[in-house]
């Protein structure tokens, strides 16, 4: 029997640095009515959906940037998208600078009940860039200063879900949509939606703005369709695009099925909802024969996945005699 989920990937256009949280909120409520226009149970905002991508900016005292960072969620600022998923009865995905009690600061995601009750929290584990000031780089990218490594691992946890009844849920966020480690994890708990928000660069600055532009865009899709497949689930995945303060994010949102096919795509470089339907039994086929990884996963060979981090030099094959 079918199980039946209407998701959206609410893609975010620029956020300039100026505006303030009230900007970007009030646009994804609007892509919130939007959603309920179209039937939509499930929305998936970006990565650090808030604000501008604000890691681009060097402050030299750390504590100057926490005014990108939010205490609490929600807040008085974040409550009208709290309100429009209990109006509207729908769930949400968002992408938040977290700052704990504590006074910790992690790059993180919610997934968010349209009760508003926070049914899951993840923390990027993968931080791309660095986290000192570069002067060699034309664009700065201080993840590595902002935040520390995420410390929740990649849970996933079944939840009631629209219409579709309980569902499992998991979460990446950017950079770790690269990583195949990632998806198995959450493959291993057998996720079913993997949520995803990204700030993508269309210029490459680690090697000095080149890469070519249509690389960076399958690069990302070959990510997002291989983990969807390798780990039979469907993927939505939320970008920021556009130009923001003179700095181009690529777009190019997606929604994947358990087959690593792409059901909807983003077109335009500013807010759009891409919507599918995706019937959750479709989960089934990969994880009951090719990856059935109970079957046929042998973890006896997979000792350096865990053991080791970087690469090193294979061992160096010699003619015989010599
Ligand atoms: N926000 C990110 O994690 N961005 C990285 C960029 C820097 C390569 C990404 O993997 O898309």
């Amino acid at each position: 029997m079918a199980r039946r989920l209407t998701v959206a990937a609410a893609q975010l256009g620029p956020i300039q640095k100026a505006e303030g949280r009230d900007v970007a909120v009030g646009r994804m409520v609007r892509l919130m009515e939007r959603a309920h226009q179209r039937g939509v149970e499930v929305v998936v905002f970006p990565e650090l959906a808030l604000t501008t991508f604000f890691p681009r900016w060097y402050e030299e005292d750390r504590a100057a940037a926490d005014n990108w960072f939010e205490a609490a969620l929600p807040s008085n600022e974040t409550a009208p998208l709290f309100e429009a998923a209990r109006k509207y009865g729908i769930a949400f995905h968002l992408g938040y600078a977290e700052k704990t009690p504590e006074g910790r600061h992690f790059n993180t995601a919610v997934f968010v009940h349209p009760s508003g009750e926070i049914v899951l929290k993840y923390r990027k584990v993968h931080l791309p860039g660095h986290a000192e000031y570069d002067p060699v780089r034309k664009v700065q990218h201080l993840e590595k200063r902002y935040f520390e490594v995420g410390d929740l691992g990649f849970p996933v946890v079944r939840a009631p879900v629209g219409g579709a009844g309980p569902v499992n849920v998991g979460m990446l966020i950017c950079n770790d949509r690269r990583w195949p480690e990632a998806w198995r994890v959450l493959g291993l708990q057998s996720v079913e939606l993997v949520m995803l928000g990204y700030n993508t660069p269309s210029l490459n600055m680690d090697n000095r703005g080149f890469e070519a532009h249509h690389l960076r865009v399958l690069h990302s899709h070959l990510s997002i369709q291989a983990g969807c497949y390798q780990n039979a689930t469907f993927g939505v995945a939320a970008a920021k695009a556009g130009v923001e303060d003179g700095h181009e994010l690529f777009g190019h949102s997606i929604i994947v099925n358990p087959q690593g096919e792409i059901m909807a795509q983003a077109t335009s470089w500013d807010d759009e909802l891409i919507t599918a339907d995706c019937d959750l039994e479709m989960c089934r086929l990969g994880r009951e024969t090719i990856f059935n990884f109970a079957a046929h996963r042998r973890v006896e060979a997979y000792a350096r996945i865990t053991a080791q981090t970087g690469a090193q030099p294979p061992a160096e094959w010699q003619p015989r005699g010599a």
